[in-house]
């Protein structure tokens, strides 16, 4: 008995450097999520995408670029997780800019927090996403949720969650990050945020470093994965506007994957800054879907 997932599609890049990651929800689709995880036996219900304000395009103001519009989307996404959620549903958030893990991990850790459940939070990105408006280099706030789920930012995105901070920074692991801006770096070390970068990857493998990540859960824990597309190599995963070289491999990418389904504890997740305006015919939207298969247990069937 496997509970339903509930696809919401937040089609919006106002949170980015970039337009274009609006088109992420309709490009899975397209390359068939749907389907692929029905193919697996799982219930999936597609509740379609949420509705927000327009990239109005703007330079930033205090800092922050579309603040007003990131926190309106940011509001929607909360209640679609949080519902989801209270529907005993696995809510799969199609992004979309990563600034919506703000509503996101926000709705599931106020879950946690009235369930009694622990959490710990995978992010698997190039980036650390820990910036803040003081020290980013750019406004955007795609470069800023994990500093706002830990306490860090504008204040409409911390009250989100209903608790300030929504998370605490020892319920993240971060995985695959290769591009971190000076300021943003000092944050990091200053609220000792666990991140397995690429050269810890390189010296001790995907294996052992996932074995590090999950290391601690319990049939108590909560996994959420937010799962920026910019994680993988840009030789497999062209579509996205943020490319940093050096990622992981397809089959680093794919054990990444199976570990995590291999805990059997995955409760939400968030595909995100999948970016259809940089992709090669859909194919990063494809390999997602291939990811995300394995995500949910596909290898897994295999090996029984
Ligand atoms: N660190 C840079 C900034 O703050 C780039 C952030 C890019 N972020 C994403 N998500 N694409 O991880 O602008
Ligand atoms: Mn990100
Ligand atoms: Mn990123
Ligand atoms: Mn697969």
């Amino acid at each position: 008995m496997s509970v339903a997932i509930r696809l919401i599609g937040a089609p919006t890049d106002v949170g980015a450097g970039s337009r274009g990651a609006s088109m992420g929800p309709e490009a899975l689709r397209v390359a068939g999520l749907r389907e692929a995880l029905q193919a697996l036996g799982l219930r999936v219900d597609d509740q379609g995408n949420l509705a927000g304000p327009a990239n109005p395009w703007q330079p930033p103001l205090d800092g922050y670029r579309h603040l007003p519009e990131v926190v309106a989307w940011n509001r929607a996404v909360f209640m679609a997780v949080r519902d989801a959620l209270d529907a005993a549903t696995l809510p799969v958030l199609l992004g979309g800019d990563h600034s919506l893990a703000v509503g996101s991990i926000g709705a599931v850790a106020a879950h946690c927090r009235a369930r009694g459940r622990k959490l710990r939070v995978l992010w698997l990105d190039a980036h650390a996403d820990f910036n803040t408006s003081a020290i980013t280099p750019t406004g955007n706030l795609h470069g800023m949720p994990v500093a706002c789920l830990c306490g860090h930012g504008p204040q409409e995105l911390l009250a989100l969650s209903g608790t300030v901070p929504a998370i605490a920074p020892h319920c993240l692991r971060q995985i695959g990050i290769r591009s971190v801006d000076a300021g943003e770096k000092r944050l990091v070390h200053g609220v000792g945020l666990d991140v397995f970068d690429m050269r810890t990857i390189d010296e001790l493998g995907m294996r052992q470093v996932m074995d590090m990540a999950l290391a601690g859960l319990d049939d108590e824990t909560h996994l959420h994965v937010s799962f920026d597309v910019d994680f993988l190599d840009p030789d497999i995963a062209p579509g996205v506007a943020t490319t940093v070289r050096g990622g992981p491999s397809y089959r680093e990418a794919q054990l990444c994957m199976e570990m995590i389904a291999d805990t059997g504890l995955l409760g939400s997740l968030d595909v995100m800054e999948l970016n259809p305006a940089y992709d090669v015919r859909n194919r990063t939207a494809e390999l997602a879907v291939d990811l995300i298969e394995s995500l949910f247990g596909k290898a897994t069937l295999m090996r029984a």
